[in-house]
């Protein structure tokens, strides 16, 4: 059972944030309204079919395969059309309602209260994660994203009905405490995608909690949090949900993107939220490009 104090009802309280503290997750549920559910699953449909422009791994697809639209209603071949993709990075830079969404009111309040006044975006996700796709392996945010001053933390939207048979987030409450990075060891999983997994020792299958939440919740997670989630084992239900990174805008953040980009001793391809930048001196820059998640997910970095 998760407690009571991990639940955000309409706005954060001090227990809310002592919780976050202690145990490194939230989950704020109905946070979305079905309409804005609506429209972000309509906008990736539109992102995947390549009208948003080219992205490095889309699959093209034959007009007949493609998503036909009738008065902005998807009429037919949604499903087949997206099936085929478990994830695209940085959908934000094709998309100026998701850049919206990073934004969003009740985000950035909880955003000001457990990370700090000034807060920048870095990155955002969008997960389709179609029936039969893999999940991703235990691990922390933090290994891939280094801002190493445990400002990082994940604000993760249900887009559908998150549960253990599509492949929900499974985490390990308090597992960001001690501030370690975990050794990474060969996955032999065949839920995961991944070639490697975090070396979760000394946690066992009684400290994982599954968190099985409705569309429209938001979770939100500290970067040193454990978290993994399973292969979609459903016949039918998508596993949709959008992601977006964070950290305090006090940050310098040496992230090369998984050596997309020469090392950067702070990467300024990032927005703000709320507060204020102090390096805004040093402009922001376009250095990422949405790309789509690979099948098979071999970091190092
Ligand atoms: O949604 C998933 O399957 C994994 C998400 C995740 O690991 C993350 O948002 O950091």
């Amino acid at each position: 059972m998760i407690p009571a104090n991990a639940f955000i009802n309409q706005s954060i309280n001090d227990k809310n944030v002592q919780f976050y503290k202690e145990y490194g997750f939230l989950i704020a549920p109905n946070a979305l309204t079905q309409a804005e559910i609506a429209s972000l699953n309509k906008d990736v449909v539109e992102i995947l079919s390549g009208k948003r422009g080219e992205i490095e791994g889309l699959r093209h697809l034959s007009e007949n395969q493609k998503p036909t639209y009738v008065q902005n209603h998807v009429q037919k071949n949604e499903n087949d059309f997206i099936r085929q993709y478990t994830a695209i990075h940085f959908p934000h830079k094709l998309s100026a309602l998701i850049k919206d969404f990073a934004k969003h009111p009740k985000i950035v309040n909880v955003l000001s209260e457990i990370v700090s006044k000034n807060v920048k975006c870095l990155q955002s996700m969008f997960f389709v994660k179609a029936p039969g796709k893999k999940g991703q392996a235990w691990h922390q945010d933090e290994y891939f994203i280094p801002t190493r001053d445990k400002s990082l933390t994940g604000a993760w939207l249900a887009l559908d009905d998150a549960n253990e048979e599509n492949g929900c987030l499974w985490l390990i409450p308090g597992s960001h405490e001690d501030g370690i990075i975990r050794q990474r060891v060969k996955n032999d999983n065949t839920h995961f995608a991944d070639t490697e997994v975090a070396d979760i020792t000394p946690f066992e299958q009684k400290d994982f909690v599954k968190v099985e939440i409705k569309k429209g919740a938001i979770v939100y997670f500290n970067g040193y949090l454990l978290h993994m989630s399973l292969q979609n084992q459903s016949h039918s239900s998508f596993r949709r949900a959008l992601v977006f990174h964070y950290s305090s805008a006090e940050t310098m953040l040496p992230w090369n993107l998984d050596g997309r980009i020469p090392n950067t001793q702070d990467n300024r391809d990032i927005f703000m939220v709320t507060g204020v930048d102090p390096y805004a001196y040093k402009g922001t820059c376009e250095l990422a490009k949405p790309f789509i998640r690979a099948d098979v997910l071999d970091f190092r970095v």
